[in-house]
């Protein structure tokens, strides 16, 4: 039995992306899944709506705020343009984009903390949380540092994000130091409010046991098992005012998800329809989320809904994560591709790159970007195969003059048929990629069916039998502007406009549609679909990649840690003011000198330097400078060398020398 169409009404959501920063391949990795689930519902007759807006609270934003000089409400209007502005161009198609700091988050949220005080689940408590008293301020979340109670890793405050991965209460953290000085944090007692997440333990089970889920979110199970009460106010200015305490804001953790409902709140007012009938009603909401906010989205949001008296979510899907040249995706570490500045600036198809998510590997596996990766991908199954059939199917007629009529083949509508259950069967079951790969084996179809009928043959003997094998390709290049309207959906308007239909009218075509016979009718002129990219503009890109990883690396080689020695260690090294007698270069090598170098023996020391493209040796003759004179002997290009001349690594190399005179042979410390 398959789930859709159904008469319940569909919500779908993507997580939200904190108004922070702008968008990169990371954030696509749900959205265009979420956005292909949609459209195919739609294609299927589904009533679907699709909402998702900009996170906007939380301390990460505010201590971003801080740092760029400005005020959180300033930064997150500018990051949520650039969201909103981004999800346009890859056409990821919400009804609506809201935002967590909307009026109607700020009053949802307090009525929902409301009604979880009213049915009892809400309590105060004092606990010990962080204070920097050389700031003068509390310290929540990640403006805080320190060890990890669970496993010892540095972490932050509301999470242990580089070990154990576990989500961390205020208060837990151990040896907490101050994120903004530095110091180390006091801890005070502040009152705040919990919720009695513990009391939910049997309710979760039962409920992930219904789920409509990925496979990843099987092990929230074990966590159903082993629940906490949740801490949900913070010490802070920025975010939702706790119901009757001013000084406190609810967790950023709270208000996020509650957006998915303010956000169909203000779409369906818009459109003058009842919220409740999906968030009080009988619907079915699925959540698209990334696979690292599981927890949020299967624990906390589901007994926050429950306790509250709303509507649990019928599915939860969560996505893999990107890597970057197969290494760990970090922004830190330069294994990033943005948007907007990499991607779209350099003239790529946003339908190339949706293409890519969604046909790369199962939904909730790895997805390897690499520009080689997407080069060959493209060129192999949009350009080659997809491009290809659609472009040699509609230019011959267009240059033959052909009349596009016949019989369908049973075969080509055998095919069609296929792909269009694989559609239908695997929405349901998330495999976005299977879908993709039905398309292109249609299209794989298509070139073999042109290919062994020879029509360039066919038209001289006949006509009409070409005509006819015409025919039956177009209705298969319909089939697939249909079918690939989810997931490329610019690239399949562009070949309905081909087909002679107004482009626009594609979006309300039924999937159904793909085995109603295509009437002939005036069409344009056919244009290229997907052109090859070419070796050239893929090098440049990996250019660029490469040297942002490199300058990663020397940023963070700068600030490592050398190792330190003891004042006994350093002794062991002999340094001493020497003056250069006589200097020459040495022979074949453009960087080296060879001096004579008086440091106060019985006879002058012979020491090679890598300094000959800074000093000529007329130059370095009767200078004073610092040598270390217990060197072991070394050669280099054959000549012995017996201490070295200190030098900084300015322009290349400068000399050291004493600030005041000073007679060869004086120790240095
Ligand atoms: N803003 C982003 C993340 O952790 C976070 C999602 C909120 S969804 C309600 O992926
Ligand atoms: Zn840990």
């Amino acid at each position: 039995m398959t789930e859709f169409p159904s008469d319940r009404p569909v919500l779908v959501t993507c997580g939200l992306p904190y108004a922070n920063g702008a968008a990169h391949i990371g954030h696509l990795r749900t959205y265009i899944p979420a956005d292909m689930f949609v459209r195919t519902l739609r294609m299927m007759g589904q009533n679907t709506t699709f909402v998702c807006g900009s996170d906007t609270h939380g301390t990460p934003i505010v201590v971003n705020a801080e740092e760029q000089g400005t005020t959180p409400g300033e930064l997150v209007k500018k990051y949520h343009l650039v969201f909103e502005q981004t999800f346009k161009n890859f056409e990821i198609d919400f009804n609506h984009y809201g935002s967590t700091d909307d009026l109607e988050n700020h009053e949802r949220t307090r009525s929902i903390v409301r009604d979880l005080e009213k049915n009892g689940y809400v309590y105060p408590k004092e606990i010990k949380v962080a204070y920097c008293g050389h700031c003068q301020r509390g310290l929540p979340d990640r403006y805080v540092e320190g060890t990890c109670p669970y496993c010892g890793a540095l972490a932050r405050g509301d999470e242990c994000d580089i070990g154990c991965q576990k989500h961390l209460e205020p208060g837990d953290i151990l040896d907490p130091r101050c994120r903004i000085c530095g110091g180390k944090a006091e801890t005070r007692v502040k009152e705040h409010f919990f919720f009695k997440l513990s009391e939910f333990g049997p309710f979760l089970t039962d409920y992930l046991n219904k789920l409509h889920a990925t496979s990843n979110v099987n092990y929230a199970k074990e966590w159903a098992k082993d629940l906490k009460d949740w801490c949900i106010t913070r010490n802070l200015e920025w975010g939702v005012k706790y119901p009757g305490h001013e000084d406190l804001v609810v967790y950023v953790w709270v208000d996020a998800p509650i957006g998915y409902i303010a956000f169909t709140e203000e779409y369906m007012s818009s459109i003058g329809e009842d919220w409740k009938n999906i968030w009080k009603g009988d619907s079915r909401i699925i959540h698209f989320i990334g696979g690292d906010i599981i927890y949020h989205h299967c624990i906390f949001w589901p007994a926050m809904l429950k306790g509250a008296g709303y509507t649990l979510p019928w599915g939860v899907v969560a996505s893999g994560m990107i890597k970057v040249n197969d290494k760990k995706f970090s922004k830190s570490r330069g294994y990033i591709v943005w948007v907007e500045d990499d991607y779209l600036a350099h003239g790529f198809h946003p339908d190339l790159l949706r293409y890519y998510i969604l046909s790369y590997t199962s939904h909730t596996k790895d997805i390897n970007f690499s520009w080689k990766e997407f080069q060959t991908k493209v060129n192999k199954e949009l350009v080659g195969s997809f491009g290809n059939f659609v472009n040699r199917v509609l230019t011959f007629i267009e240059s033959k003059g052909l009349d596009v009529k016949g019989e369908i083949d049973p075969s080509v509508s055998e095919a069609i048929k296929t792909a269009m259950s694989v559609a239908k069967a695997e929405i349901e079951n998330y495999e976005f990629k299977k879908i993709c790969d039905s398309i292109i084996t249609l299209a794989d179809f298509g070139n073999t069916y042109f290919q062994g009928h020879e029509p360039w043959k066919l038209i001289k003997e006949d006509k009409a039998a070409c005509e006819n094998v015409l025919y039956n390709c177009t209705q298969i290049v319909k089939a697939l502007a249909i079918l690939s309207w989810p997931s490329i959906p610019a690239k399949a308007e562009e070949i309905w406009g081909m087909l002679g239909y107004d482009k626009a009218s594609l979006s309300k075509v039924p999937l159904e549609d793909a085995l109603l016979p295509y009437v002939s009718m005036d069409r344009p002129k056919p244009t290229i679909l997907f052109s090859k990219l070419e070796d050239k503009k893929i090098a440049e890109m990996e250019k660029i990649l490469n040297e942002r990883v490199a300058a990663a690396e020397a940023k963070a080689a700068g600030f490592k840690e050398v190792p330190k020695v003891s004042i006994e260690e350093f002794q062991k090294i002999e340094i001493k003011i020497g003056r250069v007698i006589s200097s020459e270069r040495i022979k074949g090598s453009k960087k080296l000198l060879k001096s004579m170098i008086d440091v106060g023996e019985a006879r002058p020391r012979q020491i090679v330097s890598g300094i000959a493209e800074q000093y000529s040796p007329e130059e370095m003759v009767g200078k004073t400078v610092v040598v270390i004179t217990n060197l072991k002997p070394v050669k280099i290009m054959g000549v012995e060398s017996n201490g070295m001349v200190m030098a900084a690594d300015s322009n290349g190399a400068t000399l050291l020398t004493p600030e005041k005179p000073s007679e060869p042979g004086t120790k240095v410390r």
